[in-house]
C-alpha cells in the first residue's frame, strides 16, 4: 500500500470521492475471487487458474463506484484486496497463503464472500461449518459483509433460487446483502460494488485517482508467468513451482522490457518436466507468458525462462522467505511470484 495516502484527486478527475476503504475478497479457493478482480478492473491483474489455490499473496486492486443516493455526483474509491483462497491444510506454503488471506481480511473495512453457485457440494452456508472453512466462517461471522454468488453463467434458474434463500436465511441477522453475479461474463457486478461502496466509511481518497494496484510490473509479471504454470503443467507441479524475476529493466529507447525470470522448483524430475522434450514446454511457457506480460505492459517485451532446483522450498519459513514469500503488516502486500 502507498505510503502516502491522502491524494485528493484533483477537479478534472470525476465526481469527488465522499467514501473509501478496503474490501478483502475472500472465499475456499477457485471459487472466482481473483477473476471478479480483473473483471471489475478491466485488467488482468491477478492470476486466475482452474486449478484451486492459484493466488499466494494479497494484491491491492482499486475501483471507482459512482454514489446515486447522494445529493451532488460522488464516487467512493473501493480498494479490493485479493486474497489466497482459505482453507486449512499442511505445509509452510499453505499456512502462508491462510495466513496472508485471514491478515488481509482483518483489518478491512468491509468483507466480499465469493461462493461458487456452480458448485454443488460447496455452495450452500453449510460450507462455511466444515472443518477446513472454520477460519473462513469466523472471519465473515464478524465483519460487515456482501455475499456474492458467482458463477450463475452455469446455474439454472430454478437452482439459483433455492440458493439465494438460504444464503438470505443465514444472512437475515447479519444484514449482509447477497448478489448473484458472474465474474466471468460481468453479470451483477456493478450492484456488487454499490452494495460494498455503501459499506466504506465516509472520507477522502486513500489512493491517487489514477492508481489501480500497489504492486508494480515486476511483480505482476511474475504472476503472469506463475499463472502460465498453473495452465500449462500437470496437477501438482504448479505447487511445487514459484516464479523469480532476476533482470526487469525498462528500455525508454527502445520502448520496451527484458525480462529474466526464473522457475524454481523442489526437484531434478520437476525441472525436466517443466523444460520438456528438447525445451518445448519452456519454450512455450515463454511466448504464452511473454504474450500475456505484453498486453499488461503495453509494449514489447522480451522474456528469458530458466528453471533452478531449490529443494524443499515450499515446506519451510527460510524457503518461503528466499522466495519473497513473506508477509508485510497492515494491508500492505509482501511477496515474490
Ligand atoms: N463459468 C464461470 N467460471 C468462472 C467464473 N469466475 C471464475 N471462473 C473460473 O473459475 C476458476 C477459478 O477462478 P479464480 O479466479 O482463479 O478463482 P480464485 O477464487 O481466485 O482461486 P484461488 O486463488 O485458487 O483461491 C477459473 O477457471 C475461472 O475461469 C464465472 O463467473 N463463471
Ligand atoms: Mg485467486
Amino acid at each position: 500500500m502507498s505510503d502516502d495516502p491522502a491524494t485528493p484527486p484533483a477537479a478534472d478527475d470525476g465526481p469527488p470521492i465522499v467514501r473509501a476503504g478496503f474490501c478483502a475478497i475472500v472465499g475456499v479457493p477457485n471459487v472466482g475471487k481473483s477473476t471478479l478482480l480483473n473483471r471489475v478492473l478491466g485488467v488482468r491483474l491477478a492470476a486466475v487458474s482452474p486449478k484451486p489455490q492459484t493466488t499466494r499473496n494479497r494484491i491491492l486492486g482499486i475501483h471507482h463506484v459512482a454514489l446515486p443516493d447522494e445529493p451532488a455526483p460522488a464516487r467512493a474509491q473501493l480498494a479490493f484486496v485479493d486474497t489466497p483462497g482459505i482453507q486449512d491444510g499442511k505445509g509452510a506454503l499453505r499456512r502462508y497463503m491462510r495466513d496472508e488471506a485471514l491478515a488481509a481480511a482483518g483489518e478491512t473495512d468491509c468483507v466480499l464472500l465469493v461462493v461458487d453457485a456452480s458448485d454443488a457440494r460447496g455452495r450452500l452456508p453449510r460450507r462455511l461449518g466444515e472443518p477446513d472453512a472454520a477460519a473462513l466462517g469466523e472471519l465473515v461471522r464478524s465483519r460487515p459483509l456482501v455475499v456474492a454468488l458467482n458463477k450463475i453463467d452455469r446455474v439454472a434458474k430454478p437452482e439459483l433460487l433455492p440458493l439465494m434463500e438460504a444464503w438470505h436465511a443465514w444472512a437475515a441477522e447479519r444484514q449482509a446483502e447477497i448478489v448473484p453475479v458472474s465474474a466471468l461474463t460481468g453479470d451483477g457486478l456493478a450492484p456488487l460494488c454499490l452494495a460494498l461502496a455503501r459499506l466504506l466509511p465516509r472520507g477522502p481518497a486513500l489512493f491517487p485517482p489514477d492508481q489501480l494496484t500497489d504492486r508494480d510490473d515486476r511483480f505482476l509479471a511474475g504472476e503472469l508467468i506463475r499463472e502460465q504454470l498453473y495452465h500449462q503443467l500437470g496437477q501438482e507441479l504448479p505447487y511445487a513451482a514459484a516464479v523469480m524475476i532476476e533482470r526487469y529493466e525498462e528500455r525508454p529507447s527502445q520502448k520496451d522490457v527484458v525480462i529474466g525470470a526464473v522457475v524454481v522448483v523442489e526437484r531434478d524430475s520437476q525441472k525436466a518436466i517443466v523444460v520438456g522434450k528438447g525445451g518445448a514446454r519452456i519454450k512455450q511457457l515463454g511466448i504464452d507468458a511473454r504474450a500475456a506480460v505484453a498486453e499488461l505492459l503495453g509494449c514489447p517485451v522480451h522474456l528469458t525462462l530458466h528453471v533452478k532446483v531449490v529443494p524443499e522450498w515450499s515446506q519451510g519459513q527460510r524457503g518461503l522467505s528466499s522466495l519473497g514469500y513473506t508477509t508485510r503488516g497492515s494491508t500492505g502486500t509482501g511477496g515474490a511470484a
